[in-house]
Protein backbone atom coordinates (compact mmCIF):
# COMPACT_ATOMS: atom_id res chain seq x y z
CA UNK A 1 0.00 0.00 0.00
CA UNK A 2 1.81 3.34 -1.40
CA UNK A 3 0.56 6.48 0.69
CA UNK A 4 0.97 9.66 -0.17
CA UNK A 5 4.34 11.74 0.24
CA UNK A 6 2.57 14.72 1.57
CA UNK A 7 1.04 12.44 4.22
CA UNK A 8 4.24 10.78 5.17
CA UNK A 9 6.10 14.22 5.61
CA UNK A 10 3.61 15.29 8.51
CA UNK A 11 5.10 12.47 10.67
CA UNK A 12 8.62 14.70 11.37
CA UNK A 13 9.84 13.18 14.62
CA UNK A 14 9.74 16.80 16.36
CA UNK A 15 5.77 16.63 15.70
CA UNK A 16 3.55 16.13 18.77
CA UNK A 17 1.45 13.36 18.00
CA UNK A 18 -1.64 12.37 19.26
CA UNK A 19 -3.19 8.95 18.43
CA UNK A 20 -7.23 8.47 19.08
CA UNK A 21 -8.91 5.08 19.18
CA UNK A 22 -11.94 3.29 19.85
CA UNK A 23 -13.28 -0.05 18.93
CA UNK A 24 -12.09 -0.72 15.45
CA UNK A 25 -8.29 -0.95 16.54
CA UNK A 26 -9.22 -3.96 18.63
CA UNK A 27 -11.41 -5.60 16.20
CA UNK A 28 -8.79 -7.85 14.32
CA UNK A 29 -7.75 -9.33 17.71
CA UNK A 30 -11.29 -10.23 17.81
CA UNK A 31 -13.20 -7.98 19.78
CA UNK A 32 -16.35 -7.64 19.05
CA UNK A 33 -17.24 -3.31 18.30
CA UNK A 34 -20.07 -1.50 20.00
CA UNK A 35 -22.06 -0.70 16.44
CA UNK A 36 -22.75 -2.06 13.04
CA UNK A 37 -22.80 -5.74 12.67
CA UNK A 38 -20.99 -6.58 15.19
CA UNK A 39 -22.55 -4.07 18.03
CA UNK A 40 -25.43 -6.47 19.23
CA UNK A 41 -24.71 -8.54 22.36
CA UNK A 42 -28.18 -10.84 22.85
CA UNK A 43 -30.02 -8.43 21.53
CA UNK A 44 -29.27 -4.95 23.36
CA UNK A 45 -27.60 -2.11 22.08
CA UNK A 46 -24.89 -0.62 23.60
CA UNK A 47 -26.60 2.25 24.69
CA UNK A 48 -29.22 0.16 26.44
CA UNK A 49 -26.54 -1.62 28.78
CA UNK A 50 -23.65 0.58 29.65
CA UNK A 51 -25.79 2.81 31.60
CA UNK A 52 -26.16 3.65 35.28
CA UNK A 53 -29.88 2.52 34.54
CA UNK A 54 -29.22 -0.48 33.28
CA UNK A 55 -27.22 -1.48 36.39
CA UNK A 56 -29.34 -0.18 38.75
CA UNK A 57 -32.82 -2.08 37.44
CA UNK A 58 -30.44 -5.20 36.06
CA UNK A 59 -26.79 -5.30 37.56
CA UNK A 60 -26.98 -9.51 36.92
CA UNK A 61 -27.88 -8.45 33.19
CA UNK A 62 -25.01 -5.85 32.81
CA UNK A 63 -22.40 -7.92 34.47
CA UNK A 64 -23.31 -11.17 32.34
CA UNK A 65 -22.30 -9.22 29.46
CA UNK A 66 -19.15 -7.51 30.83
CA UNK A 67 -17.98 -11.13 31.88
CA UNK A 68 -18.99 -12.22 28.19
CA UNK A 69 -16.31 -9.43 27.18
CA UNK A 70 -13.57 -10.41 29.48
CA UNK A 71 -13.53 -13.98 28.47
CA UNK A 72 -13.22 -12.67 24.84
CA UNK A 73 -10.42 -10.00 25.34
CA UNK A 74 -8.58 -12.09 28.12
CA UNK A 75 -7.99 -14.43 25.23
CA UNK A 76 -7.54 -12.09 22.39
CA UNK A 77 -3.55 -10.29 21.52
CA UNK A 78 -2.97 -6.95 20.33
CA UNK A 79 -2.80 -6.81 16.34
CA UNK A 80 -0.05 -5.17 14.02
CA UNK A 81 -2.52 -1.84 14.61
CA UNK A 82 -1.67 -1.99 17.94
CA UNK A 83 1.66 -2.52 17.46
CA UNK A 84 1.85 -0.03 15.24
CA UNK A 85 0.86 2.10 18.00
CA UNK A 86 3.31 1.12 20.30
CA UNK A 87 6.17 1.68 18.45
CA UNK A 88 5.14 5.00 17.40
CA UNK A 89 5.64 5.71 21.21
CA UNK A 90 9.01 4.63 20.70
CA UNK A 91 10.24 7.00 17.82
CA UNK A 92 8.21 10.44 18.64
CA UNK A 93 9.52 12.49 21.89
CA UNK A 94 6.37 13.99 21.58
CA UNK A 95 3.97 11.29 21.52
CA UNK A 96 0.47 10.72 23.74
CA UNK A 97 -2.70 7.89 23.19
CA UNK A 98 -6.01 9.11 24.16
CA UNK A 99 -7.90 5.57 24.24
CA UNK A 100 -12.13 5.08 23.97
CA UNK A 101 -11.38 1.41 24.60
CA UNK A 102 -11.26 -0.53 27.95
CA UNK A 103 -9.93 -3.86 26.84
CA UNK A 104 -6.03 -2.87 28.11
CA UNK A 105 -4.77 -3.89 24.76
CA UNK A 106 -2.85 -1.05 24.04
CA UNK A 107 -0.63 -1.61 27.34
CA UNK A 108 0.07 -5.19 26.55
CA UNK A 109 1.14 -4.26 23.24
CA UNK A 110 3.68 -1.62 24.80
CA UNK A 111 2.10 1.75 24.71
CA UNK A 112 2.36 3.65 28.34
CA UNK A 113 1.40 7.32 27.54
CA UNK A 114 -2.04 6.03 27.67
CA UNK A 115 -5.57 7.98 28.50
CA UNK A 116 -7.96 5.18 29.50
CA UNK A 117 -11.03 7.99 28.70
CA UNK A 118 -13.46 5.12 29.48
CA UNK A 119 -11.73 3.62 31.82
CA UNK A 120 -10.97 -0.22 32.40
CA UNK A 121 -12.56 -3.30 32.23
CA UNK A 122 -10.48 -5.36 34.63
CA UNK A 123 -10.87 -2.76 37.27
CA UNK A 124 -13.96 -3.08 39.96
CA UNK A 125 -14.95 -0.13 41.74
CA UNK A 126 -17.65 -0.58 44.63
CA UNK A 127 -20.64 1.41 44.29
CA UNK A 128 -20.89 2.65 48.10
CA UNK A 129 -17.28 3.10 49.21
CA UNK A 130 -15.93 4.19 46.14
CA UNK A 131 -12.83 1.77 46.11
CA UNK A 132 -11.08 0.33 42.56
CA UNK A 133 -9.52 -3.06 42.76
CA UNK A 134 -8.00 -4.93 40.17
CA UNK A 135 -9.74 -8.46 38.99
CA UNK A 136 -8.89 -9.93 36.16
CA UNK A 137 -10.74 -13.74 36.86
CA UNK A 138 -12.85 -15.01 33.87
CA UNK A 139 -15.33 -15.81 34.04
CA UNK A 140 -15.60 -14.13 37.83
CA UNK A 141 -16.97 -16.39 40.55
CA UNK A 142 -20.16 -14.57 41.19
CA UNK A 143 -22.56 -12.40 39.12
CA UNK A 144 -22.92 -9.83 39.99
CA UNK A 145 -19.70 -9.04 42.07
CA UNK A 146 -19.99 -8.14 45.48
CA UNK A 147 -16.95 -6.03 47.57
CA UNK A 148 -16.09 -7.16 51.04
CA UNK A 149 -18.23 -4.40 52.67
CA UNK A 150 -21.61 -6.16 50.76
CA UNK A 151 -22.52 -3.55 48.14
CA UNK A 152 -22.52 -4.33 44.57
CA UNK A 153 -19.21 -3.96 42.31
CA UNK A 154 -19.37 -2.22 39.11
CA UNK A 155 -17.03 -2.33 36.43
CA UNK A 156 -14.14 1.00 36.64
CA UNK A 157 -15.60 2.27 33.26
CA UNK A 158 -17.92 5.28 32.18
CA UNK A 159 -21.51 4.43 31.75
CA UNK A 160 -23.74 6.75 28.87
CA UNK A 161 -24.78 10.41 31.11
CA UNK A 162 -21.68 9.67 33.18
CA UNK A 163 -19.03 12.98 33.61
CA UNK A 164 -15.64 11.27 32.61
CA UNK A 165 -12.94 11.15 34.88
CA UNK A 166 -12.24 14.82 35.01
CA UNK A 167 -7.92 14.61 35.31
CA UNK A 168 -8.11 12.42 32.18
CA UNK A 169 -10.69 14.69 30.48
CA UNK A 170 -8.53 18.35 31.27
CA UNK A 171 -5.35 16.48 30.31
CA UNK A 172 -6.96 15.43 26.85
CA UNK A 173 -7.94 18.88 26.18
CA UNK A 174 -4.86 20.06 26.95
CA UNK A 175 -2.75 17.46 24.25
CA UNK A 176 -5.56 17.71 21.32
CA UNK A 177 -5.68 21.83 22.04
CA UNK A 178 -1.20 21.47 21.58
CA UNK A 179 -1.18 18.74 19.07
CA UNK A 180 0.31 19.23 15.47
CA UNK A 181 -0.73 15.72 14.07
CA UNK A 182 -4.28 14.03 14.98
CA UNK A 183 -4.44 10.42 13.71
CA UNK A 184 -7.76 8.98 14.69
CA UNK A 185 -8.36 5.38 14.34
CA UNK A 186 -11.60 2.70 14.60
CA UNK A 187 -14.13 5.28 16.07
CA UNK A 188 -17.55 5.95 14.87
CA UNK A 189 -16.93 9.44 16.18
CA UNK A 190 -20.29 9.61 17.64
CA UNK A 191 -20.32 9.58 21.67
CA UNK A 192 -19.29 12.67 23.05
CA UNK A 193 -17.35 14.11 24.43
CA UNK A 194 -14.85 11.81 22.20
CA UNK A 195 -15.99 12.71 19.11
CA UNK A 196 -15.63 16.39 19.24
CA UNK A 197 -11.75 15.53 19.70
CA UNK A 198 -10.95 15.43 16.17
CA UNK A 199 -12.76 19.23 15.20
CA UNK A 200 -10.97 20.60 18.28
CA UNK A 201 -7.73 19.55 16.81
CA UNK A 202 -7.99 20.61 13.46
CA UNK A 203 -9.35 24.65 14.82
CA UNK A 204 -6.05 24.77 16.43
CA UNK A 205 -4.18 24.08 13.19
CA UNK A 206 -3.04 20.46 13.82
CA UNK A 207 -3.51 18.02 10.68
CA UNK A 208 -5.77 15.32 11.31
CA UNK A 209 -5.57 11.69 9.76
CA UNK A 210 -8.36 9.73 9.73
CA UNK A 211 -7.85 5.47 9.86
CA UNK A 212 -11.57 3.61 9.71
CA UNK A 213 -12.91 0.72 7.42
CA UNK A 214 -15.99 3.32 6.71
CA UNK A 215 -16.28 6.76 6.44
CA UNK A 216 -17.69 8.22 9.38
CA UNK A 217 -19.08 11.75 10.86
CA UNK A 218 -15.57 13.27 10.64
CA UNK A 219 -14.21 11.97 7.60
CA UNK A 220 -15.00 14.80 5.27
CA UNK A 221 -13.99 17.24 7.87
CA UNK A 222 -10.30 15.03 8.11
CA UNK A 223 -6.79 16.14 5.92
CA UNK A 224 -6.68 12.66 5.28
CA UNK A 225 -8.65 9.67 5.58
CA UNK A 226 -7.16 6.19 4.87
CA UNK A 227 -10.03 3.76 4.32
CA UNK A 228 -9.00 0.08 5.36
CA UNK A 229 -8.16 -2.11 7.99
CA UNK A 230 -6.25 -0.19 10.68
CA UNK A 231 -3.76 -3.83 11.01
CA UNK A 232 -3.03 -3.01 7.40
CA UNK A 233 -3.19 0.35 7.23
CA UNK A 234 -1.04 1.45 10.68
CA UNK A 235 1.87 -1.23 10.29
CA UNK A 236 1.88 0.65 6.32
CA UNK A 237 2.16 3.96 7.46
CA UNK A 238 4.91 3.12 10.06
CA UNK A 239 7.14 1.60 7.30
CA UNK A 240 6.55 4.85 5.50
CA UNK A 241 7.68 7.07 8.17
CA UNK A 242 10.86 4.90 8.76
CA UNK A 243 11.18 4.55 5.03
CA UNK A 244 11.36 8.48 4.86
CA UNK A 245 13.32 9.09 8.02
CA UNK A 246 16.13 7.38 6.52
CA UNK A 247 16.63 8.66 3.77
C1 LIG B 1 -12.39 -0.44 12.00
C2 LIG B 1 -12.07 -1.76 11.97
C3 LIG B 1 -10.84 -2.08 11.62
C4 LIG B 1 -14.20 -1.65 12.63
N1 LIG B 1 -9.97 -1.08 11.32
N2 LIG B 1 -11.66 0.58 11.73
C5 LIG B 1 -23.39 16.11 23.42
C6 LIG B 1 -24.30 15.92 22.43
C7 LIG B 1 -25.12 14.79 22.42
C8 LIG B 1 -25.01 13.82 23.41
C9 LIG B 1 -24.09 14.02 24.40
C10 LIG B 1 -23.30 15.15 24.40
N3 LIG B 1 -22.45 15.05 25.49
C11 LIG B 1 -22.74 13.92 26.14
C12 LIG B 1 -23.71 13.29 25.50
C13 LIG B 1 -24.31 12.00 25.94
C14 LIG B 1 -23.47 10.81 25.59
C15 LIG B 1 -23.31 10.65 24.08
O1 LIG B 1 -22.32 10.97 23.48
N4 LIG B 1 -24.29 10.07 23.43
C16 LIG B 1 -24.23 9.84 21.97
C17 LIG B 1 -24.54 8.39 21.66
C18 LIG B 1 -25.12 10.82 21.32
N5 LIG B 1 -22.15 10.89 26.23
C19 LIG B 1 -22.00 10.59 27.51
O2 LIG B 1 -22.93 10.30 28.20
C20 LIG B 1 -20.59 10.69 28.08
N6 LIG B 1 -20.61 11.47 29.28
C21 LIG B 1 -20.61 12.81 29.28
O3 LIG B 1 -20.42 13.46 28.28
O4 LIG B 1 -20.85 13.36 30.52
C22 LIG B 1 -21.34 14.69 30.58
C23 LIG B 1 -22.79 14.72 30.06
C24 LIG B 1 -23.65 13.68 30.37
C25 LIG B 1 -24.97 13.70 29.86
C26 LIG B 1 -25.39 14.75 29.05
C27 LIG B 1 -24.50 15.78 28.74
C28 LIG B 1 -23.20 15.75 29.26
C29 LIG B 1 -20.09 9.31 28.47
C30 LIG B 1 -19.90 8.41 27.30
C31 LIG B 1 -19.46 7.03 27.79
C32 LIG B 1 -19.38 6.00 26.66
N7 LIG B 1 -19.21 4.72 27.23
C33 LIG B 1 -19.01 3.58 26.37
C34 LIG B 1 -18.95 2.31 27.25
C35 LIG B 1 -17.62 2.26 28.00
C36 LIG B 1 -17.48 1.02 28.82
C37 LIG B 1 -17.50 -0.24 27.99
O5 LIG B 1 -16.68 -0.45 27.09
O6 LIG B 1 -18.39 -1.03 28.26
O7 LIG B 1 -17.80 3.71 25.64
S1 LIG B 1 -20.25 3.42 25.08
C38 LIG B 1 -19.15 2.84 23.85
O8 LIG B 1 -19.03 3.82 22.77
C39 LIG B 1 -17.76 2.78 24.52
C40 LIG B 1 -16.87 3.30 23.43
O9 LIG B 1 -15.64 3.75 23.98
C41 LIG B 1 -17.71 4.37 22.80
C42 LIG B 1 -17.29 4.74 21.41
O10 LIG B 1 -17.40 3.65 20.54
P1 LIG B 1 -16.28 3.43 19.43
O11 LIG B 1 -14.99 3.11 20.06
O12 LIG B 1 -16.29 4.56 18.49
O13 LIG B 1 -16.80 2.05 18.75
P2 LIG B 1 -17.90 1.84 17.61
O14 LIG B 1 -18.31 0.43 17.67
O15 LIG B 1 -18.97 2.86 17.69
O16 LIG B 1 -17.12 2.12 16.25
C43 LIG B 1 -16.09 1.26 15.77
C44 LIG B 1 -15.51 1.87 14.53
O17 LIG B 1 -14.42 1.08 14.10
C45 LIG B 1 -16.49 1.94 13.35
O18 LIG B 1 -16.43 3.23 12.78
C46 LIG B 1 -15.97 0.88 12.37
O19 LIG B 1 -16.16 1.25 11.01
C47 LIG B 1 -14.50 0.87 12.72
N8 LIG B 1 -13.78 -0.37 12.45
N9 LIG B 1 -13.22 -2.51 12.36
C48 LIG B 1 -10.42 0.21 11.38
N10 LIG B 1 -10.39 -3.34 11.54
Amino acid sequence: MELSGGLIKQFQPSKRVVVLTGAGISAESGIPTFRGEDGLWRRYRVEELATPYAFQTNPKLVWEWYDWRRGIIAKAEPNPGHLAIAEMERMFPHFSLITQNVDGLHRRAGNNKIIEIHGNLWQLRCVKEGTVKEDYRVPLPEIPPKCGCGALLRPHVVWFGESLNKEDLVFSYRLIGKCDLLLVVGTSAVVQPVASFPLMAKRQGAFVVEVNKNPTPISSMVDTFLRGPAGEILPALLGQIKEHWGK
